[in-house]
């Protein structure tokens, strides 16, 4: 879709903000600041420097969902297929589902995150260094108050050398600086200051701290076992909302950076090995729309599938609650493994 003239991207581009945001949607925003002073040219940055992004706005705080609506509004519900009269939905309970592959003979690991930002805080593209030490140090002191069952140590990037760094980066336990969509947004700007990780002591709970969202709270554990790995998620998102408040619309759920990820806020997920699947494209991706999930490569988003390992997660995340979303991964991983199974 090719831009109006008058806005400040001319470029051949799929975006939502190429779609969405017109001259006049443009004009209406242009000279608002939201109370932390962040502009809709801010929000946009990432998507004009990266014509090929599929979204290419960012919240710089809570409030950039109400100032900027206009725009934000219409890509939300493009993005997340809603129906009129839709609503975030608030179930999150503790689930009981069975082991679909006590073997692990096709799922290698199961994660379950979710995003999470505090409120009085601005979001990260729109943090300055004071804002996202303040952030670390409120979090820490959440950390030091979790029950025994969840207690473990958090660890700031800027305390380690490269070594140091290198060998948690191994063990999936660091995150690097983001992409270039996010760098773009800001996101990236004094890594690893603020930075870190919290780490349960049997190792499948942590929570990224200062990452794309203030937050992820993250359950991982080897095998399918799903429900185990959301009900020990479920136990640290509620020890830690006791204690922080997290930027929440009755509406729109939880608040996030990317407004893909807004509502449950949540990405429930498997690495599988599907070695007839992948010669047989087209069934996979039938069960994936049937079961509302998405299939992306080895490494996540924009990687490619590595020896016969497919990230399989839901697509859906607002209008829809957590427990829907952890239901469907388990009916479409059933339905995956059988056709596996029977090809
Ligand atoms: C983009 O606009 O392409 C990036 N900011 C990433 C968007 C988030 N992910 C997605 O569409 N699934």
């Amino acid at each position: 879709m090719k831009a109006e003239p008058g806005l400040p991207f001319h470029v051949f581009s799929q975006s939502s903000i190429t779609k969405h945001l017109t001259l006049k949607r443009y004009n209406d925003l242009k000279d608002i600041r939201t109370p932390s002073g962040y502009s809709l040219d801010q929000a946009i940055r990432s998507g004009i420097k990266n014509p090929d992004s599929s979204i290419g706005i960012y919240a710089g705080d809570m409030e950039s969902y109400d100032c900027f609506a206009q725009v934000l509004l219409p890509i939300i519900e493009d993005y997340h297929h809603l129906e009129p009269g839709w609503s975030h939905k608030p179930d999150l309970q503790e689930a009981v589902l069975p082991d679909l592959d006590p073997k692990q003979t096709f799922i290698r690991s199961s994660r379950i995150r979710v995003a999470r930002n505090l409120g009085r805080f601005p979001f990260s593209g729109n943090m300055n260094p004071d804002q996202r030490l303040a952030l670390e140090e409120t979090v820490k002191q959440a950390f030091k108050t979790l029950p025994e069952t969840l207690s473990g140590t958090y660890t700031s990037f800027t305390n380690l050398n490269e070594k140091q760094f290198n060998a948690l980066l191994e063990k999936g336990l660091a995150f690097r600086k983001g992409d270039r969509f996010m760098d773009a947004a800001g996101i990236n700007r004094d890594y690893p200051l603020g930075r870190g990780i919290f780490i349960s002591r049997d190792k499948v709970v942590r929570v990224w701290v200062n990452e794309e969202d203030h937050l992820r709270i993250i359950a991982q554990s080897p095998g399918g076992d799903i429900a185990c790995v959301f009900n020990r998620l479920i136990q640290m998102i509620r020890a830690l909302e006791d204690k922080l408040h997290f930027a929440f619309d009755r509406r729109k759920g939880f608040l996030t950076a990317c407004p893909t990820n807004i509502g449950t806020a949540m990405r429930a997920g498997v690495h599988i090995h599907l070695e007839k699947l992948e010669k047989n494209p087209s069934f996979l991706e039938t069960i994936a729309r049937d079961h509302h999930l998405q299939i992306r490569g080895t490494g996540g988003e924009k990687t490619a599938v590595e020896q016969a390992v497919f990230d399989v997660s839901n697509a859906r995340r607002l209008g829809i609650s957590a427990n829907t979303i952890v239901k469907d991964l388990h009916e479409g991983l059933q339905a995956i493994i059988h056709t596996e199974r029977n090809l």
